[in-house]
């Protein structure tokens, strides 16, 4: 509080810069105090702003240190902000670009008969969606994922081969660290709420899923059928919504099992029609 008569201060990002970097350069805090004290700050005006940005620095360095490190993660080919991607046996579309999270919207990367052609194998094996049971590290039914779906195995058939090899070249990522394609059908009202696919590290059962193949680093969410409304990929953390539009694709990746990637991700209810997707998660070493 500024004694009375005082002049109003406050203890602006610029002021806190300064008390950041006088710590850093390891002067104690009586002497930055002495030191604000004869630039003509307020006593208590500059104890509090001490003791407010030290006591978050150190937050801030506690939470950086308990985050995990950051390890490599498949991409496309962007640099030179090429607007076509070689990815093989097809030339795919740059739609979009963000850095944080790491995202590319991808047009084209399936043909419109490829999509319907997976739709047709997918359907007859559709049951009930799982997501990851954290403690035991297996699979439950739960409420935030209410769609259909299935998993093709990798290399499955001819048609899975073609999509699995394309997204390699793509992704620049070896085949055999993804896991395999997963379609999933959402109905009207169905939908995924928000989550990240990454396994949560301080969770009981996720030593025994790091087992195959390590962490997830990157998702491919590939459109195969677009619903008449709704049903778009968000991202809440950065208010983006991706379109789903038949044979486009998003892809993403989080060099870390931690929120500091922004990787929070959901599929908004489908409001009319059917969605179909296809998702490629990929794994930091070879899935078996
Ligand atoms: O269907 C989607 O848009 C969606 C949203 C969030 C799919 C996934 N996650 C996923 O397959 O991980
Ligand atoms: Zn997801």
């Amino acid at each position: 509080m500024a004694k009375p008569g005082a002049p109003a201060q406050a203890a602006t990002p610029a002021l806190r810069k300064w008390i950041i970097e006088q710590a850093e350069a390891g002067f104690a805090p009586d002497v930055v105090l002495a030191s604000m004290r004869a630039s003509g700050w307020d006593e208590d005006v500059a104890i509090a702003a001490l003791e407010a940005t030290l006591t978050a620095h150190l937050q801030d360095r506690s939470l950086q240190a308990q985050r995990p490190a950051a390890v490599p993660v498949p991409s496309p080919a962007l640099d030179g902000a090429p607007l076509w991607l070689d990815a093989g046996d097809r030339q795919v579309a740059v739609l979009s670009v963000m850095r944080m999270p790491r995202l590319v919207v991808l047009g084209g990367l399936l043909r419109d008969e490829e999509c319907t052609a997976l739709v047709d194998l997918a359907r007859p094996r559709l049951s009930r969606s799982l997501t990851v049971e954290t403690q035991s590290g297996g699979e439950e039914v739960h409420v935030d994922r209410t769609s259909e779906g299935m998993f093709f195995r990798r290399g499955e058939n001819p048609l899975v081969q073609r999509i699995e090899a394309r997204i390699a070249r793509l992704l620049d990522w070896p085949e055999v660290n993804g896991e395999g394609l997963q379609v999933l059908q959402y109905q009207p009202g169905a939908q995924y709420k928000p989550h990240y696919d990454y396994f949560e590290p301080h969770e009981p059962g996720t030593p025994r899923i790091l087992e195959r193949g390590g962490q997830r680093v990157a998702t491919l969410i590939i459109y195969l059928q677009a619903p008449e409304q709704g049903g778009a990929t968000i991202f809440p953390d950065v208010q983006l919504e991706v379109a789903p539009q038949r044979g486009n694709a998003v892809f993403f990746s989080y060099d870390r099992p931690h929120p500091s990637t922004q990787s929070l991700h959901g599929g908004a209810p489908v409001l009319a029609g059917e969605k179909w997707i296809a998702t490629k998660w990929l794994r930091e070493n070879e899935f078996n």
